[in-house]
This record gives structure tokens, sequence and C-alpha cells, in this order.
């Protein structure tokens, strides 16, 4: 039995699924420090400057780059990077190309190539996106940036959202890309128009590193106007554009003047603050850690520095030098703290400061007590209150539960991926048994298949935006090495973890437009795959038939569950269905969905609790009533 779902709302979401956004804030102004808009790179000062704004960080950036003539934007989503391509798809499509690319490393290329024939040119991504794009960063660092090439890299301390808590900042300095780090979203708008200067000015790309704090929040900022750009062209530089090894070579030293270069240009740029006060403590810090420091400490003797790579090597020499005692505070690992031991100076910091999870102005208070800077007795009024739980759970009506169910009845071993059908591993559903990273599910399928071990069949899950980000060299894969598995191509019509964004199989565009829609069926027989179904996912029934079909087949066979996300592009609510209490035996049964518009009822049978649905939450999906096995719930008004 299935129920047809109507479409009844419109409109997106706010990334709320990664439950970061409802967090509190602490309001941090920045000690109502005031920003010196010049910017020693360049000679361009904003224009009109318009009123004050409140904007997220991730506004702030799109801000940022539309600002400074960005032509040509491309990026993947993830969280929390995902709403700064969004923003800049509202700006004009006149000023700026702005769009979907179906990963990290083919946005970052496309960005790339617009740079190459002398356009702006901005991607963003989540800190784990950097992973897939750093190929060609590690090559484009040695070539540089004809227009001016910029990256916001959104770093997730504390892992809101996300499978683990990287540092943008050892990445820069490992690819020698100059990595901007702002505080607040005024800095995130002025710090990445200048990016694309120094980008241009130094030929490099340049790193904007934001973090979830910065990008989620909203803080007054100014605007400026758009500064057009004379349109530059193609420079003709064989020995610069093509890196093959000879002109790596060569590139290479030039790689390492440019950073001298960059860390003298840090050191004088009036984006480096020098905060007067006591000289016995000294901090230097840097980014969204500055906040911290200034709300606990605000009349400390700060450096506050604009970058953590290259280093303003100077000013640091000059502030350590008139200070009796330095501690560096900066979020996750100790870059800063590092270099300045280099340079020999005695330096404190990851002792008193957590080396993991996100900083708070408690955790920052709580440091500077244990180095001796503030009185013990000031943790008497703790400052935070803690927000309340909320764990992550699968929607009512969800199109994924069925294919956890069915893998559940065959008793499969499952290589899941990343995506909200990540939430199938925990209970009840418990129906994957790894998890890696985005698009690693059939790769691991084809190795658990390789070794021989596995006696229970092999099965692969993978979300349609996660299969186009990085799932199909693995199918060609299994297809070559002719592997017994099953791929289970969760189609929900969306990337729906993110916030619901576009991609090539959805067919339409950042802006909304209607593209040429990838076919997933046309795909998967291209690479070789001869067995290949669509099942609807709400058909629990048939979903575990044809799955029992799949694991019998020899070879590579393709499930492809075909349902929208109820919530993404628009939010689907059907007849709400009731249990009915004359039937119900309590049994349970109808608890495995894992759905949450289901509960106990206060009423019993048999000991058990009865279940109830809230009508409310409730979407008619049907997949309860399909699982109840004495017919016991049905459609509100039967
Ligand atoms: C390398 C990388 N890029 C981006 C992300 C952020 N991210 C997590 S899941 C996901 C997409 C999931 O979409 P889909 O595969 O369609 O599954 P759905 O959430 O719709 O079920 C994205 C973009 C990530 N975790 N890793």
């Amino acid at each position: 039995m299935v129920f047809d779902i109507p479409r009844v709302t419109s409109g997106n979401t706010f990334c709320w699924r990664c439950g970061v956004c409802g967090v509190w804030w602490w309001g941090t102004s920045l000690g109502g420090k005031s920003v010196n808009y010049q910017d020693k790179a360049s000679d361009i000062e904003r224009q009109a400057v318009t009123s004050q704004y409140p904007m997220t960080g991730n506004e702030a950036i799109a801000q940022g780059a539309w600002e400074a003539g960005v032509k040509v934007a491309v990026a993947y989503p993830g969280t929390p990077s995902t709403e700064i391509l969004e923003a800049l798809g509202t700006y004009p499509a006149s000023d700026v190309d702005a769009e979907w690319g179906t990963n990290e490393k083919t946005s970052l290329d496309a960005a790339i190539g617009a740079s190459f024939c002398g356009a702006r040119a901005f991607t963003a991504m989540k800190h784990v996106g950097l992973n897939v794009a750093s190929d060609s960063l590690m090559s484009q660092s040695y070539i540089g940036a004809n227009g001016g090439l910029v990256l916001a890299v959104c770093d997730d301390p504390g892992i809101h959202s996300s499978q683990n808590e990287q540092d943008t900042r050892l990445f820069a300095r490992f690819a020698m890309v100059p990595v901007l780090e702002p505080a607040d979203a005024q800095e995130a708008l002025d710090f990445t128009r200048i990016a694309f200067d120094i980008s241009e000015e130094f030929d490099t790309p340049v790193i904007v590193r934001s973090t979830t704090r910065l990008s989620h929040t909203r803080s007054l900022v100014r605007r400026g106007e758009r500064l057009e750009h004379e349109d530059k062209s193609f420079i003709e530089d064989f020995t610069k554009n093509v890196i093959i090894p000879a002109h790596a070579r060569i590139r290479h030293p030039q790689v390492i003047e440019r950073e001298r270069k960059l860390g003298v240009y840090f050191d004088e740029c009036d984006l480096t603050q020098w905060h007067e006060g006591p000289s016995d403590v000294g901090i230097v810090t840097v980014g969204p850690a500055y906040a911290y420091v200034k709300e606990i400490l605000p009349d400390a003797t700060i450096l506050k520095l604009p970058s953590s790579y290259p280093l303003a090597t100077g000013a640091v020499e000059r502030f350590c030098a008139s200070v009796e005692r330095v501690i560096v505070v900066e979020e996750l690992e100790p870059l800063l703290e590092e270099q300045l031991k280099v340079l020999g100076i005695a330096v404190e910091g990851k002792e008193f400061f957590p080396r993991a999870g996100e900083l708070s102005p408690e955790i920052v208070r709580r440091g500077f007590e244990a180095a001796g800077v503030l009185e013990t007795s000031a943790s008497a009024t703790p400052l935070e209150a803690e927000p309340m739980a909320r764990p992550p759970v699968l929607c009512a009506g969800c199109p994924h539960i069925s294919s956890y169910l069915a893998l559940r009845n065959i008793n499969a071993r499952v290589a899941g991926d990343i995506g909200c059908y990540t939430l199938g591993a925990i209970e009840p559903l418990q129906a994957i048994d790894t998890c890696v990273a985005m698009g690693a599910s059939i790769g691991n399928a084809v190795g658990m298949a390789k070794a021989g071990t596995e006696t229970r069949p092999i099965v692969a899950t993978i979300g349609d935006s996660t299969f186009l980000h990085a799932g199909i060299p693995p199918l060609i894969d299994a297809v070559y090495s002719n592997v017994n598995i099953t791929v289970m191509l969760l189609d929900n019509h969306i990337t729906a973890m993110t916030g619901g964004q576009d991609h090539a199989a959805t067919g339409r565009s950042l802006r909304g437009e209607v593209t040429h829609r990838i076919d997933f069926n046309e795909i998967c027989r291209a690479v070789g795959v001869k067995w290949i179904k669509t099942v609807d996912s709400y058909e629990i029934g048939a979903m575990t038939r044809t799955l029992r079909e799949a694991v019998e087949f020899k070879g590579v066979s393709v499930i492809i569950s075909d349902r929208p996300c109820v919530l993404d592009p628009v939010k689907l609510k059907g007849e709400a269905l009731a249990v009915r209490t004359d039937k119900c035996t309590a049994c349970q049964s109808c608890m495995n969905l894992g759905c949450p518009a289901l509960s106990w009822d206060d009423e019993m049978y048999n000991g058990y609790h009865r279940i109830r649905i809230d009508p409310t939450a409730c979407v008619g999906c049907a997949m309860c009533s399909q699982v109840c096995p004495v017919d016991g719930i049905h459609p509100v008004a039967q």
C-alpha cells in the first residue's frame, strides 16, 4: 500500500540538518575595533560604503567575492561552506557565473581554468573537500594565478557535521598557499576581497579559511560596491602554465621566494593588529580564536595575525620581544606555536588550550586560568549554557528507510557512504558496517569482495550526489574487476544532507534553471553494469525481493532506490496515518523503521506500549503500514 504524497510547501532549508545553526552564539563584537580598509597589496579602496547589514560569515565571503569582481564561481556543497555559493547565486548572473560542480576538484579545476583566462575565479568547500581538490591545488600553487584565484575553505572544529577535524591551515602550508583567517563576518568580507588582490599580486591561489562558528553566525557588516576589472587575457607562458618536471623544478624555488615575500607583506600590512596592554603577557592569536581572547581578556596585549601561513615573522619577533611571556591561542593544531618555537621564541599554548575540539569563551577562560593569567575564582560564574542535544535521525517518510530494512532482511555486509543515508548506521536500523569518506563505499565493497573472507552478500550504499561526486570511478573498478557486489544507489533526487542542493542529476542549476539531467541508468550501463533495476523506495516488499535477486547475480548489480526526499526541493506532506488501537498488538514492528513520527503510547497491550503516530510529523509514506502484521495502520480519515 503506497500513498502518493502531494507537495505543499516550497522553499529551501538553511542548513538545519547539521544541528549547528541553532546553537547559541555569544555575539562577540571583536571589541569594537575599527578595521583599516587600506590594503597594501593593491591600491583598491572601498568605494561607496553602505550602511551596516547583518550577514553570516558565509554570506560575507560571497559579498567579498562579488565586491572583488569575481566572474566565475564553482563549488560543491559541504557543511559549513554550502551557503557561500548559494549566496553568490543570488547576485546578478551578468556579474558572476555561479554553478555547482560535481565535486571539489572539478570545481577548483573550473576556477583554475577561468583564472588562466584572466577572470577572477572562486571556489568554496568544506575542509575535507580540500582533500579532494588538493591534487590540482598542489600543482596550481606552482603555476600561480592570472585572474585572482581564491578558495574559501570552511573547517569544522568540534566536528558538528563532518567526518574529521582537520585543520586547513596545515594544508595551506603543505601546498605553500597563503591562508587568510577572518575572525568575524566583516573580516570574512574584507579578507575575501583582499584575497583576490593578493592572489594577483603574488601570483598564487589564496585560501580564505572560515570555521563553522564564523560561517553560520551573523554580525553587522559594512558592504561596498563591486569593483569591475578589465578582462585580462590568457598569458602565453609555456614554462609556467604547463607544469611538467622541467618547469616545476624552476617554479619550486620561486614559490619558496613567494612564501618569504608574503611573510613580509603580512608583517607590514594593516591586517596585522597589535593591541597594546600590559607587558607581562602577550597573546598571539589568529582567526575566530581572537574573538574569544578579546572577550575574556579585553585589555590584554594581543598580536592578531591575519594569517598563520606565511608567518609575519618580523611582527611576531618584535611583539614577542616586547613582552615577558608569550601565549598562543589558536583553534585546532599548534601551527603558529610551532613556527614561533622554530624562531627560538619561548612560547606556551597547547598545554593550556585544547588541540581537539572547538574553542569557546569558557574554554579560553579556563586556559588562561590554568596558565595563571586569570584568577581561578573567575570560573565561579560559568559563561556557557549547554545547548539541548538533538540526536540526528532520518526524517519521517525518508525514502532511505526501506533500503536499510531490506539490507537487514538479507543480512548483508554493508559498505556505507556519506549523506543522510549514513543515519542507517544508528539504531534502530543499524544496517551499515563501514563509512569512510565521500564515494568510498563502492571501492570498499570491491576490496571486501577481493579479500574473499566475507560470507555475507556485499552491498555498497551510496546517495545520488555522492555517486556523482566520487562513485563512478570505483563502479568502473568493480566492473573491470568483475567482483560480486551490489550497489544500492539511493536516489532521492537532491543533495539532502547539506540542505537540498541541486546536482547534475536533478536537471536544475544553482539558479533554478532547467539543464541537462544525468540518467543514472545510462551511466551504469555505459560503464558495463549488466544488472540494473529501479525500485520505488516506498515499496518495502519489492525492495527486499529485488535486493535478493541482485545479490544472487554473479558480477556487479545496481539497484536504484528511487523517491524524492520529503524535504527538498519542496516539503512533501500527505495525509497522516494513525494506529488503530483495536488492532495494534504492540508488536513493535513499525518501530524498526526509526521513523520520528512514531512513538510509544501510554496505553499498554500484553505488557508492551502500543504505538502512536504524530499526525503533524507523519507525511503519509505508509511504510509503517506495510510492515504492520495486523493491518493496524491506516490514513486518519479511514
Ligand atoms: C569530500 C566531501 N565533500 C562534501 C561533503 C559534505 N557532504 C556530506 S554528505 C553530502 C552529500 C550527500 O548527498 P547524497 O549523496 O545525495 O545523499 P543524501 O544526503 O541526499 O541522502 C555532502 C555534500 C563531505 N562530507 N565530504
